[in-house]
């Protein structure tokens, strides 16, 4: 049986064209400029590839503030996956706290309250850098995502910066020749907000391709990468679900130790996580 027809005006997104002010990109640019990616594998110890896979790094550097969400762990998914898989990370800068809290207000304004957690907060945000990777010698374009979800209750919101990206809806097990939901090209300093059953919940979303025509080069210094796009979503994941590194499993903690010490080379929270 096919699933329901979505309208693509369905309610629950919200794009918000020029959401940052100059001041406020030049502040995130430059935070940004001196921030601390990772470039992280797939798989640990707790998690090794599944049969027919190989360990791999992800296709893109990272940066997590509020609480970083290690993919070799899995992400955070309640109610399958709440436990030692939201790891208590640097707070928000004051730009950040500043974008976090008008997409707070944008999501309040626009989304009925029954779709909003009763604590909800904007407390966690993944910095995605999108761009080329060098491969023996050769720039290759790395810059998708491919098919998911954010599990994180209540509304997201998502800023882009840099060239614009290709950003689609797709039904779960839609099939190759099927069009997508929805398709959008977010643009620099845009802000997308989203929520609900159907955007957020029912619909999986993708971004296709990246431009390459602005040619600015944005983000932290990462050997071996480029980036054109950045694209920071800020989620809401509960306090009580957010870990500190020391009370993570044993296992967890292994696993991830090794990218803990990198981050703590350059940053006091991350040190002082790592001698606690
Ligand atoms: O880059 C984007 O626009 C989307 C990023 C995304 O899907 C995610 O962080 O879950």
């Amino acid at each position: 049986m096919r699933a329901p027809l979505i309208h693509p005006r369905a309610p629950g997104l919200v794009l918000a064209p020029k959401a940052l002010s100059a001041a406020d990109r030049a502040a995130l640019l430059a935070w940004l400029a001196a921030a601390q990616p990772l470039w992280e594998q797939r798989y640990s110890t707790l998690r090794p590839p599944p049969p027919g896979q190989v360990q791999r790094p992800l296709l893109r550097p990272v940066i997590w503030l509020g609480n970083w969400q290690f993919a070799c762990l899995g992400y955070y998914e309640p109610p399958r996956r709440v436990l030692d898989a939201a790891v208590e990370a640097e707070p928000f800068p004051p730009v950040l706290a500043k974008i976090a809290a008008d997409a707070e207000a944008r999501a309040r304004r626009a989304f009925p309250a029954a779709e909003i957690p009763k604590a909800w907060r904007l407390n966690t945000c993944l910095v995605n850098l999108y761009g080329d990777r060098l491969d023996n010698g050769r720039w290759v374009d790395a810059a998708r995502v491919g098919d998911h979800r954010d599990f994180e209750p209540g509304p997201v919101a998502s800023l882009s910066l840099g060239d614009r990206a290709l950003f689609q809806f797709v039904r779960r097990g839609q099939r190759g020749d099927e069009p997508p939901v929805r398709s959008m090209w977010l643009e620099d300093s845009m802000l997308q907000l989203f929520s609900g059953p159907v955007w957020k919940d029912a619909l999986l979303h993708r971004v296709q391709r990246v431009e390459d025509k602005r040619g600015e080069l944005l983000g932290p210094s990462v050997e071996g990468f480029r980036t054109r796009r950045v694209n920071l979503t800020f989620r809401y994941v509960p306090q009580e679900h957010i870990v500190p590194f020391r009370r993570l499993g044993a296992q967890a903690r292994e696993d991830v130790r090794g990218y803990v010490t990198t981050l703590a080379a350059r940053s006091e929270h991350w040190r002082r996580a790592l001698e606690g």
